[in-house]
């Protein structure tokens, strides 16, 4: 996205961000006696009426666990898990629903790669390339598999405009690589990371492409098979969902090959003390009871998401990253963190003199959400040599006037610590 200075684009016509903000009860809450503004939606985005509703009528008229009972509820649970993980593969555009594995979220589908992908492939010399501006959780578990095995952790650095330096990837990502796991999206600095271009240098030397992608599904449509990626990870809380669940998906023949990573009820397909034999993927993923109900909630949530249109919601988003863009430019002392060529929603930004957090704090009293800190992304923090930064992040029932109330409300920030 190009902002140029002193040009607002009109607003985008295809999204009725009123209707839309109805969907959202929570969106009528006050908070300090003032109507909630929520630019937190990298951290959590908030659940539509049906979302809500789906939850509720699976628990009162659905509720029993899955795969195991032969009565009716545990048939109609049953039918709900399997159609929640039909719709997931509609969603990613996955081959199969075999490849979608239900987990708890991005974090939990980042450590199930590592612990069983990668663990008992890397041997020591092997190595994992991320990039400078991952989440912890894509940072983490590779470290602790590269620590197992004796691997070698490669970073790709990013430009001082946050974007990757695709120059230095293809350079970094080499014969030795096994492993390339990248964000879609940065969660601190908004950045696109252009995926088909690392999976055909990852493809190249043979090495496998796991794709973080919490911070992209809500804002840009991912098909897996066009990206071409190996694995690809999502939390359902970031995209209008419940808690609790996500989805990892991966290529049939790789799940196939990876061993089993919690062991427990419905992954085995015998069990003896002297040998057992475990069930297919999906399921010799999913040990013990899955969370039934947020499948059926996230299946709700994606069905949501398409019917709005992810071009739709796109086109509205950078509308009001444009907007914001613009608007928090013209505040002296403030600078924008993160400023590649392609972005997504999220605008992070420090202002001269103020700590983040106070940022975040004097916006509180406003009613407005920000996160302040360092975005469990801390290499980003130590790359652009801050500590933290204020960050809005944007979702579909944004407007304008969420925008003017953020301006608004950083101005009387800079006044207070004038
Ligand atoms: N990857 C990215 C890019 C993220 O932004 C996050 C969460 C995760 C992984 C982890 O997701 P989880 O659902 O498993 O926790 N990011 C943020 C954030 O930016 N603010 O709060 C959580």
């Amino acid at each position: 996205m190009k902002v140029e200075r002193g040009v607002f684009a009109p607003a985008r016509g295809d999204l009725d961000v009123a209707r839309l903000r109805a969907d959202f009860p929570i969106l009528a809450e006050c908070v300090n006696g003032r109507p909630l503004v929520y630019l937190d939606n990298g951290a959590t985005t908030q659940k539509p009426r049906v979302v809500i509703d789906a939850l509720a009528r699976y628990y009162e008229r659905d509720n029993a666990n899955v795969h195991r009972g032969v009565h009716t509820l545990s048939r109609r649970a049953t039918d709900a898990y399997d159609a929640a993980r039909a719709t997931a593969q509609r969603f990613l555009n996955a081959a199969s629903a075999d490849e979608i594995v239900f987990v708890r979220g991005t974090t939990e589908a980042i450590n199930l790669v590592a612990s069983s992908h990668a663990r008992p492939r890397l041997a020591a010399g092997d190595e994992v390339v991320v990039t400078a501006m991952e989440h912890h959780s894509n940072i983490v578990p590779w470290q602790l598999a590269c620590e197992a095995a004796g691997a070698r952790l490669v970073v790709i650095p990013i430009d001082d405009a946050g974007s990757l330096r695709i120059d230095q990837a293809e350079k970094l990502i080499g014969p030795r690589t096994r492993i390339v796991a990248v964000t879609h999206v940065s969660n601190a600095l908004g950045s696109v990371v252009p995926v088909a271009r690392v999976v055909e240098l990852a493809h190249r030397h043979g090495a496998v492409v796991l794709v973080d992608g919490a911070q992209a599904v809500s804002h840009i449509a991912v098909d897996v098979q066009a990206l071409g990626c190996d694995f690809y990870a999502f939390s359902g809380h970031k995209i209008f969902g419940p808690t609790g669940i996500g989805v990892l998906w991966g290529r049939a023949p790789l799940l196939a090959a990876m061993p089993p990573w919690q062991g427990g009820g419905d992954m085995i397909r015998t069990v003896s003390f002297e040998k057992t034999t475990y069930a297919e993927p999906p399921f010799r993923f999913e040990a013990g009871t899955p969370d039934i109900g947020g499948a059926v909630g996230l299946a709700v949530a994606l069905d949501y998401v398409t019917a709005i249109g992810l071009d739709a919601i796109a086109a509205h988003e950078h509308d009001l990253l444009a907007y914001a863009t613009e608007r928090l430019l013209g505040i002296p002392g403030l600078t924008i963190v993160g400023t590649a060529g392609d972005k997504a929603s999220i605008v992070s930004f420090t202002v001269d003199g103020i700590h983040p957090h106070d940022i975040g704090t004097v916006l509180d009293q406003e009613g407005i959400a920000i996160r302040a800190g360092h975005h469990c992304a801390m290499p980003v923090m130590k790359r652009f040599g801050i500590s933290g930064t204020a960050r809005a992040s944007f979702a579909l029932y944004n407007s304008r006037a969420d925008v003017d109330a953020l301006a608004a409300g950083i101005e009387s920030a800079t006044r207070l610590f004038a």
